[in-house]
């Protein structure tokens, strides 16, 4: 086996940006690229290097962007290719890198190669899509339901066949068997490449290798075929960052995308902690509350997994999950504590953080009461097929409520003008109305904020290599309440304890442990440089001590 390679990525921190919600700069209540540039030098003083950038493409925006009419081209909503190449220089010259969403299972009904493929069935486009008979009662040709709702089998009237959608029915999936797609797709990779990007971020990429006929939509048997190639073919030879979304990945699947000798993907994006809060019958629309065993069960798990071979990525939150401290915090009384103990918990695990846009303020989830008020097409398409199917309205806002994509898309909180700043017009969506005591000002004025609390978390990574090559081993693995672990490296020692409750805990400590001290890196109390024989932790306390020898 070759020796570990450092990356230049090891030690970076990305931040995601959802750009309709970011920054609007031209007042039409949408977020544009001149908002993101209006706001490099935020996340330039943040201390980030890359910016996931969520798609900016030309789209019907059905799927808010996840709907691609045209890989080369700038939605007009969100300004103009110019603008799009000036935000990747001037993010440069802030030694920022913009990792492009790279949507290619599918692309959107309006794309040329989509629209070609309706004109029939010897179009040459045709088998850039998947296309079946009718079953013979004239229905869909089997019974696989789209992730968004409904049959995702959608009936073609001109030719008399279905067309597989795995998402929306504006979302038509291509066919990756067919090599003129990964020509195709290849090619306007490298077109992005050639254009200065720092690398990929890959919708669903885990489903490209689908095998249709027998309904195998994740993990088809050419998966890693496909992606191998990919690699050789655009970003492999170019030191990129590249990070996969599979919601199907186990730890092994992981070390397959994600071993370097592979020569597939630098890491990718795993769901199980956030699945572990999802009802077994239910999915995501009736929530389990949280449990930090099985939490802390599920990261040792993935920590051990990947502590030798491969990369992990972490991340509480994204642009299809519910806020962090709502989810996993308690966004009440202690939201500053657990806002910032989620983040030390995560900077000071082993792998890749990726910071959500205002995750770094500590935002909320938001609460609407009516339907009209939401704008994701998941959550509206369930609303409709739950309520017909007899679920109450109560208990199905409830479940968008904790786990709604659109938790996560009301615009971000910059100060206390009105629309939080986000817009001088009318917002797209509405903005939380906590926006007065949670924004983006308000924080950068306090020195103890939530805000302040990361900007030293991603400047940590820089200075302590424990925080990025260090081993991982748990501790107080039976504790219901505490969270900790050690990480090694070279004769440091971090020892990271998080006190995941609102109780205030006596935590006796392990004999050998007891006369450790050092230098506090961080915490959410007072700073804490010594051990003893046991510990009075606050309530949601956390602190990382480094030991040096
Ligand atoms: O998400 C993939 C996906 O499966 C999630 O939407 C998931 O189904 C849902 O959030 C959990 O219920 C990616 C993008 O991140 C998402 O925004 C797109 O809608 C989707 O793919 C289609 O491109
Ligand atoms: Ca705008």
């Amino acid at each position: 086996m070759k020796a570990f390679e450092r990356k230049w990525w090891h030690s970076a921190v990305v931040y995601q940006i959802y750009p309709r919600s970011f920054m609007d700069a031209n007042g039409d209540g949408i977020g544009d690229l001149a908002g993101i540039i209006s706001k490099l030098d935020y996340l330039r003083q943040l201390g980030i290097n890359l910016i996931w950038l969520s798609p900016v493409y030309r789209s019907p925006m059905d799927d808010n962007g996840y709907d691609i009419s045209d890989y080369e081209d700038i939605a007009a909503e969100f300004g103009t290719m110019a603008e799009m190449e000036q935000l990747i220089e001037e993010a440069k010259a802030r030694d920022i890198h913009i990792l492009m969403d790279l949507v290619v299972n599918h692309t959107s009904d309006e794309h040329p190669w989509f629209l070609e493929a309706l004109k029939g069935k010897d179009n040459p486009y045709r088998d850039f899509y998947i296309w079946r008979k009718p079953a013979p009662d004239g229905g869909p040709p089997n019974d696989f339901r789209s992730y968004f709702g409904g049959s995702g089998w959608a009936f073609d009237e001109a030719s008399g066949e279905y067309y597989l959608h795995q998402f929306s029915v504006r979302q038509p999936d291509l066919n990756w068997e067919n090599p003129r797609v990964q020509e195709e797709v290849h090619a306007m990779m490298n077109r992005w490449l050639d254009r200065g990007i720092g690398g990929f971020r890959m919708d669903v990429i885990d489903l490209i290798g689908k095998e249709v006929d027998k309904q195998i939509m994740a993990k088809g048997k050419n998966l890693h075929l496909l992606i191998h190639q990919m690699n050789r073919a655009t970003y492999g030879a170019r030191d990129k960052l590249t990070v996969g979304e599979t919601w199907s990945a186990t730890p092994e699947d992981a070390l397959l995308y994600s071993d370097p000798e592979r020569q597939e993907l630098s890491m990718v994006f795993q769901f199980e902690h956030i699945k572990q809060t999802w009802d077994e019958k239910h999915g995501k629309w009736r929530s389990r509350p949280f449990e930090l065993s099985r939490f802390k069960a599920v990261i040792d798990k993935w920590q051990t997994a990947l502590a030798d071979r491969g990369w992990n990525s972490l991340f509480w939150s994204n642009h299809d999950l519910p806020r962090a401290v709502s989810k996993f915090g308690d966004e009440g009384e202690y939201r500053e504590a657990s806002a910032k103990l989620l983040a030390t918990a995560l900077h000071c695990l082993k792998g890749t953080p990726y910071i959500y846009q205002g995750e770094e303020i500590g935002m909320t989830n938001v609460r609407w009461s009516t339907i009209e008020e939401y704008r994701d097409i998941e959550s509206l398409n369930f609303y409709r097929e739950r309520i017909a199917a007899g679920i109450t309205h109560d208990e199905m806002m409830t479940g968008i409520h904790a786990n709604g994509r659109d938790n996560a898309r009301s615009p971000v909180q910059w100060d206390d003008s009105p629309h939080a700043g986000f817009t001088t017009g009318t917002p797209w969506m509405a903005v939380n109305p906590n926006y007065r005591s949670i924004n983006v000002a308000r924080a950068l004025a306090e020195p103890d904020s939530i805000l302040w609390h990361y900007q030293k978390l991603v400047a940590l990574r820089k200075l302590y290599p424990v925080l990025v090559y260090g081993d991982y081993q748990m501790l107080f693995a039976e504790h219901p309440q505490v969270f900790a672990w050690l990480r090694r490296y070279e004769g440091d020692t971090l020892l990271v304890i998080n006190n995941v409750s609102r109780e205030h805990l006596t935590l006796d400590i392990p004999e050998p442990l007891q006369a450790w001290h050092g230098e506090c890196l961080i915490s959410n109390y007072a700073p804490r440089d010594q051990l003893a024989v046991s510990l009075e932790l606050q309530p949601w306390e956390s602190f990382a001590l480094l030991i040096r020898e």
